[in-house]
């Protein structure tokens, strides 16, 4: 191989270049976790997403291959083949083997999608133990292969095809002495990739998993773009009204699209994006958005005397109740500020956004009347009902402030009071609370115990959040306080476990659970500290001896082992209250002997969080049904 080249003091800063990216891989990628192994997908997709926001493409798929390897194949231009004049190799083995090579496109148009770090092909290539790419076009096809980065065949023609055929085609196979991780997982990559799908519209990805012949290739083609995201979104729930607001335009470089419809319930869920990526923490797009909805909506309400001389101006969290919305915004260098370096920062977004929305909302409320109406109608209803929970949120904390010392009277504390060492479990029901406290390790376990279903926090204003007694046991008993007022370093536990039938009124009850503690202490997810407590389905008896089966697979399982006859006892238990303290204690609560569920989430596809819990809470029946049992099935609820 050392014969075919001549290395020239570019390739060897070229492969000097490459190694600093398989020395510190973290740097370019994030990290060499699964979420850094996906990222890599991500890299590649993305330059064809580029490839098709520059009008040449308009089809990508994607292969999981059996091998764990990936596949993206475009139907694009095709990679350019020619010498690069000053690197004497071919522009494709500049793409590949460059670090940061084609950064911005020249020419007027911009490279505007991109992952974590924007890095691209060549970083794909140094962590991958081989990448092949494959080239058509000019009637011929192409192909070169690198491993570990490095160039191992020059580019060829290795046949003829159409002149009309033109694309790119990339496999490569993750290194697995640099990533922890090297099975990908089928749904995070379609979550991603029906996002990226959303957000470019008109663009056709397609899925494949070849690992798996059950599964079906799955497409995802939304002519709509983020109006049939916001569609979505709002599948399950009840909207407001028939129309999805939609504005659109360019000003000042910055492209700006933006959708929007209201819902029944109380809550926001607005995304935003630049260049295709999630901007959890918002920034200037946000503001701008923000600031036209405000003033938008309180000039239309004015003008119309839906808000009288004397009434107060709407607050945007009054017009933003119930919405959903996304917010894209594409532009050549977005700069990105804020601890975390993931708030945009460019004021040019927050003008363009601001004069986008406001004129073209202006125009849609003047043409749309009852929408205008229906909208400023719920938008009045916030703003009543904020004004009662204040009240009622101002009477809790001056409470608390007093008696600070006064938790709950159900909770059974533990008498350890490092928070490291401490659990909460809380548990439904009155009589399981009670054996939960019989068999708990009281040191450094306590129960909390819950009546009966807790409040629904999505189908509820937050004057009737305040004042449910449930809710307030668990905000004091935690210790953290909740939204701004929420304070990490005061948790009074490092497990919170919530422990409930293993039924569907359980799940459902873990749900609501959980729909509170996402909505109002989502840090708590975030950083791992909210688990699920998995109490046994079965109990078998057989000579004295006692089994615990946690699925009917398990079950299976040991009456396999033990043998099928008449002296096994089965027990199939209903709910936790079936269980003594002591058989509590053995299959659900000691730290040695149970299993407990982390609940996580993965903001790499924020949007389909929001999606797990409203499906469970919202009205419809059918959605609802179908997650339960999915998550019956993979016998967990990893949100
Ligand atoms: C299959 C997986 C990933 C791509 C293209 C097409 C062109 C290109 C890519 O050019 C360098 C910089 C600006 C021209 C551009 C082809 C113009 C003419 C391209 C991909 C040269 C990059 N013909 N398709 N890069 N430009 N697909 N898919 O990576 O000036 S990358």
């Amino acid at each position: 191989m050392s014969s075919d080249f001549d290395y020239s003091a570019e390739q060897i800063q070229v492969l000097e270049g490459l190694e600093a990216v398989r020395k510190r891989p973290g740097m370019y990628i994030g990290s060499t976790s699964s979420r850094g192994l996906h990222h890599l997908v991500y890299e590649i997709v993305d330059n064809s997403v580029d490839e098709a926001l520059a009008g040449f493409c308009d089809t990508i798929e994607v292969s999981i291959n059996k091998d764990n390897s990936i596949t993206v194949i475009d139907n694009g231009r095709g990679m350019p083949v020619d010498e690069h004049p000053k690197m004497k190799m071919p522009a494709v083995e500049v793409i590949f083997t460059q670090l940061h090579a084609g950064g911005k496109f020249g020419g007027g148009a911009y490279k505007v999608s991109g992952g974590l770090h924007g890095v691209g092909a060549s970083v794909v290539n140094a962590l991958s133990d081989w990448l092949e790419v494959t080239i058509f076009r000019d009637g011929k096809i192409y192909k070169q292969r690198y491993e570990k980065g490095i160039t191992v065949s020059e580019l060829k023609v290795i046949g003829n095809c159409k002149k009309s055929q033109h694309g790119s085609m990339v496999t490569f196979k993750p290194d697995g002495t640099i990533f922890e991780e090297t099975v990908y997982d089928y749904d995070i990559l379609k979550q991603r990739l029906r996002e990226m799908a959303f957000l470019t519209k008109g663009l056709k990805i397609i899925l494949k998993d070849e690992r798996d012949e059950e599964r079906e290739d799955r497409e995802f083609h939304y002519q709509g773009g983020i109006k049939e995201f916001v569609q979505y979104l709002n599948r399950s729930k009840e909207a407001l009204y028939p129309n999805i607001i939609y504005c659109e335009g360019k000003v000042d470089g910055v492209a700006v699209e933006v959708a929007m419809q209201h819902n029944d319930s109380y809550t926001e869920s607005t995304y935003s994006f630049v260049n295709n990526i999630n901007t959890p923490e918002g920034g200037t797009h946000m503001a701008g958005f923000r600031n036209a909805l405000t003033k938008t909506f309180n000039d239309y309400a004015r003008k119309n005397s839906l808000l009288k001389e004397k009434e107060a101006n709407l607050t945007g969290d009054d017009i933003r109740e119930g919405l959903t919305a996304i917010i894209s915004v594409k532009l050549e260098d977005p700069q990105f500020e804020g601890q975390t370096k993931q708030k945009l920062g460019n004021s040019e977004a927050r003008s363009a956004v601001d004069s986008v929305v406001s004129e073209q909302l202006t125009y849609f409320l003047e043409q749309n009347p009852q929408v205008a109406k229906i909208i400023c109608e719920k938008s009045i209803l916030a703003q009543r009902a904020r004004a009662a929970a204040r009240k009622a949120r101002d009477l809790t904390r001056r409470k608390t402030a007093l008696e600070n010392t006064s938790l709950p009277g159900k909770l059974a504390d533990c008498t350890d009071k490092n928070p490291e060492n401490c659990e909460i479990y809380i548990v439904e029901g009155d009589s399981a609370g009670g054996s939960a406290k019989t068999a708990r390790s009281r040191n450094t376990q306590a129960i909390l115990p819950l009546r009966g279903k807790i409040l629904n926090v999505e189908k509820a204003r937050l004057d009737k959040i305040y004042a449910n007694a449930e809710i307030k046991a668990m905000i004091t008993a935690f210790g953290t306080g909740i939204h701004d007022d929420f304070d990490i370093s005061k948790l009074r536990y490092h497990k919170i476990i919530l422990m409930t039938d293993a039924d569907v009124d359980g799940a459902h009850i873990s749900t609501l659970l959980l729909t509170f503690i996402y909505r109002f202490m989502p840090e708590l997810i975030k950083q791992g500290y909210v688990y699920l407590a998995q109490p046994p389905l079965y109990k078998i008896e057989k000579n004295k001896k006692v089994w615990y089966a946690y699925s009917d697979e398990e079950l299976n399982q040991i009456l396999k082992e033990i043998g099928r006859d008449s002296s096994n006892k089965i027990q199939r238990y209903k709910g936790l209250g079936e269980m003594d303290a002591e058989q509590l204690w053995e299959t659900t609560m000691d730290p040695e002997r149970r299993i407990l569920l982390r609940v996580t989430m993965d903001e790499a596809a924020s949007s389909e969080i929001d999606l797990t819990f409203t499906t469970l809470m919202g009205d419809k029946v059918e959605p609802r049904r179908e997650f339960i049992e999915m998550n019956a099935k993979y016998g967990n609820l990893d949100v």
